[in-house]
């Protein structure tokens, strides 16, 4: 593989790991655990694997010296770290026994389903330390859920002599590993299942789980482009930037970049369907700010658009439920009908309020809507131009203003996305070193014989000596929701939270930010230099933690 300068230097950088997992470690047990909701439906659906305690690695005095083969499964969108995730379980399985064999499913789940595997050697693993991306092994979508891949996963694993799986995964890959851990002991098949935090959406996390890796670096990598942008649009005082930014359910991402920029208006999903806003209300908000700007002489300036947003306006987030439950029921009645012919099926299929909803919505969106879901049944809201569709609609509200003599300036909109760019992105040290750490615990809780496990790392906050690593139950994170028509065991899903410190700091700032220009630019991400500028974790964590703390 040819390597680029920087690539070469970022690959002799040693991940900081925290004092318990630094030598030999000792396992502090809690007390058992209940489930965040539904204790008794969950308990009944995981017998085996409920209720377990906390996990805590401590430094202790004698090391694991574990024989036992361990295979990683990468699962889901891509996020800064998750090679790192395998280095550090590779490093710590072949030091607990240098015999220990890693495996790596290819392309996700559908690896293990479909046996495509290859064992890691140390020399193929040294090209992806600290390196963004999830080429190693690749990554996939496919839902593990069915009796009949878990059966034939338990073939491969057999085959390998693996007795360890770790899926490194978002709240759906992890439910999914949690299934599989119950099925595999249910079954008393001798194999443990241990999940990982990965989400640059950054909605894997609780009370256990403080932030979900890759969102340290993904938020700062749309941070320094949005800060250029903000940058650009101060230098030429022309244009509007609407920007929308990934996160498929939570605003977390947008917020975050917001903290971090500045820019004049970010939108809250979350705020919007609280206060039980229309679409036009949206727009009627963005175009007072336009029109403020351009009275004081500002016709530019930057707005953020979190993707899931089309999803909260409460009216079509109803109408995404019954067209979720019409796909599912009929979705091959319709699916092959040429574009008219579909929409018409959909209008005459739908109830009364959502039929007019639909009607509103502008074709393509419309059309979006009622396609395909992603296999664990979300509206693939990257797809949708969010950001196009509010700036049209801002564009003619401001046009209506204009004729009625209330708005006087000069509208003219840039539009980005910014997503795929910021995924696997090299990971910055704060992920680097989170990541390492959570593949050491993922490793350990395999030693201990753990399984239903997530390994975590808490106390982010800190130096990263203070970090503190060991695991959770994922029993303790579920929920029952209801899914594709049906009630399921879930991972509860991390909203962003109106009276949480985040938000709550954006509030006090976003009237000033709205009228005057008040952008920073944060620049790129730095991997070496102080510590205050290299190791600083994100204004989310760093907002939450000290309100913890308080
Ligand atoms: P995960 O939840 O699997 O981490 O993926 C999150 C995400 O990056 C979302 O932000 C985005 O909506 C989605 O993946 C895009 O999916 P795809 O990579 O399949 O286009």
């Amino acid at each position: 593989m040819k390597k680029s300068l920087l690539q070469k230097a970022r690959a002799l950088y040693q991940p900081k790991l925290p004092k318990g997992l630094q030598g030999a470690i000792k396992v502090k047990e809690g007390d058992p655990t209940q489930s965040v909701g539904d204790q008794d439906e969950i308990k009944k659906l995981f017998p085996n694997t409920y209720g377990m305690p906390l996990i805590e690695f401590v430094p202790g005095d004698k090391s694991a010296d574990s024989a036992v083969n361990v295979g990683v499964i990468l699962s889901g969108g891509q996020a800064p770290g998750g090679h790192n995730v395998i280095c550090g379980i590779f490093d710590a399985v072949k030091k607990m026994n240098p015999a220990n064999k890693v495996y790596g499913f290819l392309m996700g789940p559908g690896g293990l389903v479909d046996h495509n595997y290859i064992e890691l050697t140390s020399e193929f693993v040294d090209d992806y330390r600290n390196t963004g991306g999830f080429d190693m092994i690749g990554s996939g979508r496919t839902k593990l859920e069915e009796v009949g891949q878990f059966e034939k996963g338990i073939e491969i694993l057999r085959e390998l002599d693996i007795k360890a799986v770790v899926i490194i995964g978002g709240d759906d890959s992890n439910t999914n590993a949690c299934v599989l851990a119950e099925y595999y002991a249910a079954k008393n098949y001798g194999v443990q299942v241990i999940g990982c935090p990965k989400t640059i959406d950054g909605d894997l996390k609780n009370d256990q789980i403080e932030t979900s890796f890759g969102f340290d670096t993904a938020t700062k990598v749309y941070a320094e482009l949005i800060g250029n942008i903000e940058r650009d649009a101060n230098s030429a005082r022309k244009y509007w930037h609407f920007i929308k930014l990934m996160g498929r359910s939570a605003s977390h991402i947008a917020l975050e970049c917001a903290l971090q920029t500045q820019p004049n208006i970010c939108i809250v999903s979350e705020e919007v369907e609280a206060k039980d806003m229309t679409l036009n209300q949206i727009v009627e908000q963005i175009a007072s700010a336009v029109a403020q700007r351009a009275k004081d002489g500002n016709n530019f300036g930057v707005v953020l658009i979190p993707e899931g947003l089309i999803e909260f306006i409460p009216a079509i987030g109803r109408l995404i439920d019954e067209l979720n439950d019409l796909l599912a029921a009929h979705g091959s009645d319709y699916k092959d009908l040429d574009k008219d012919a579909q929409r018409a099926y959909i209008l005459a299929h739908l109830s009364k309020e959502n039929a007019e909803t639909f009607a509103t919505l502008p074709e393509d969106v419309a059309r979006q809507l009622s396609l395909d879901r992603d296999p664990h049944g979300n509206v693939q809201v990257s797809l949708i131009e969010t950001e196009k569709l509010l700036s049209d609609m801002v564009a003619a509200k401001l046009a209506e203003w204009k004729k009625e003599g209330k708005y006087v300036g000069h509208f003219a909109a840039q539009h980005h996305f910014f997503g795929y760019e910021g995924r696997c992105a090299a990971p910055s040290n704060f992920d680097a070193d989170y990541c390492y750490a959570l593949g050491v615990s993922a490793a350990n809780l395999i030693a201990n014989g753990k399984t239903g496990y997530m390994a975590i790392v808490k106390n982010l906050s800190a130096p990263t000596d203070e970090w503190k690593a060991g695991g959770v139950p994922i029993t303790m994170m579920m929920n029952m929701e209801r899914r594709n028509g049906e009630m399921k065991p879930v991972i509860r899903k991390a909203l962003v939270e109106l009276d949480g410190a985040p938000f709550k700091k954006f509030c006090q700032c976003r009237e000033e930010w709205s009228r005057e220009t008040c952008f920073v630019y944060p620049g790129p991400i730095q991997y070496w230099g102080p510590a205050e500028v290299c190791d600083r974790d994100t204004r989310t964590l760093s907002l939450e933690n000290a309100a913890k703390n308080k």
